[in-house]
């Protein structure tokens, strides 16, 4: 693991949250920004007082340009989300990317943690990570990320409220990085012009992903992914056997497809191989002759 994301992890695990400066060029999240912005024009309003009726939203950005491939596995980023998360998982996915684009007037976001989309145990368990790129810089003024520092974690049961939030300014190539159990929200944007942003999100492999990775991306267009990819929005098995399709990873649908005649095959992580070749050992002992 590289120094940057060393001393990334530290921060995120001991205040839920950090700001990596210079993690991409500027230039790079400027010409993102510029493929972007047809589809904000044609995108509608939200709905609904937590996506805000002054913001738009829109995901599946690994088909609305090629240059998200890139942000999407970032290593460092990505080192990073492996980091948090894999106490707790075999393997992690890509939850949801999602562009954002906040208009003047809009009113700050409910303060929330992403993790509460699932209705399993918090406090123990980190179940995502989320990164937010700028894709202007980001200030108090036009609606800022507010992050709760401090508020992750076993904090996150507490019944008192936390400290006040901070309006996270960063400029454009910096990646804003906290966790699922994190207290956070869009700012209000007071200012004359739309704040945008990304964000990407991973999660433990075992969920369910908050955007569906495999409608989002069927095989006939995941076929098109680097492998490495396509497992991380979900074309692999998480071990043991979760995800399969006839007993199978789901990554033969995009390569040859499934066969005609199938024979599911196991999937399992090495403990769970020893375990059950012992079992099977033991059996066969007991019934063939010695
Ligand atoms: O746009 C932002 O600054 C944060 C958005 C957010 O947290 C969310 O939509 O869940
Ligand atoms: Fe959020």
């Amino acid at each position: 693991m590289s120094t940057v994301s060393d001393s990334a992890a530290r921060s995120l695990l001991d205040h839920g949250w950090c700001l990596i400066e210079d993690a991409l060029p500027t230039g790079w999240i400027v010409a993102l920004n510029r493929d972007l912005a047809p589809i904000f024009e044609q995108s509608l309003f939200c709905r609904g007082g937590f996506y805000g009726e002054r913001t738009k939203r829109f995901g599946r950005l690994l088909i609305r340009s090629a240059m998200a491939r890139e942000l999407v596995q970032h290593p460092h980023i990505l080192g990073l989300a492996e980091d948090v998360l894999k106490p707790w998982c075999d393997t992690i996915q890509l939850n949801l990317t999602q562009a954002i684009e906040i208009h003047p007037g809009a009113l700050a976001q409910l303060p929330h943690r992403d993790q509460d989309m699932w209705q399993g145990t918090k406090g123990e368990v980190e179940y995502l990570v989320n990164v937010m790129w700028p894709l202007m810089p980001f200030t108090e003024e036009n609606g800022a990320t507010l992050i709760y520092p401090d508020s992750h974690g076993s904090r996150a049961l507490d019944e008192h409220p936390v400290d006040d939030p901070v309006a996270i300014e960063a400029e454009v190539g910096s990646a804003i990085v906290f966790l699922g159990s994190t207290l956070h929200g869009a700012g209000a944007n007071r200012s004359a012009v739309p704040r945008r942003g990304i964000i990407v999100s991973y999660c433990l492999g075992w969920l369910k992903p908050y955007e569906n990775q495999w409608l989002a991306y069927p095989p006939h267009i995941a076929k098109a992914f680097p492998s490495t990819l396509a497992g991380l929005i979900g074309y692999r098995q998480h071990r043991p056997n979760l995800g399969n399709v006839e007993g199978l990873c789901p990554s033969v649908l995009l390569n040859d497809g499934l066969p005609e005649r199938v024979g599911a095959e196991d999937a399992l992580r090495p403990d769970q191989a020893r375990l059950v070749a012992n079992f099977v050992a033991q059996q066969r002992a007991a019934v063939e002759p010695s």
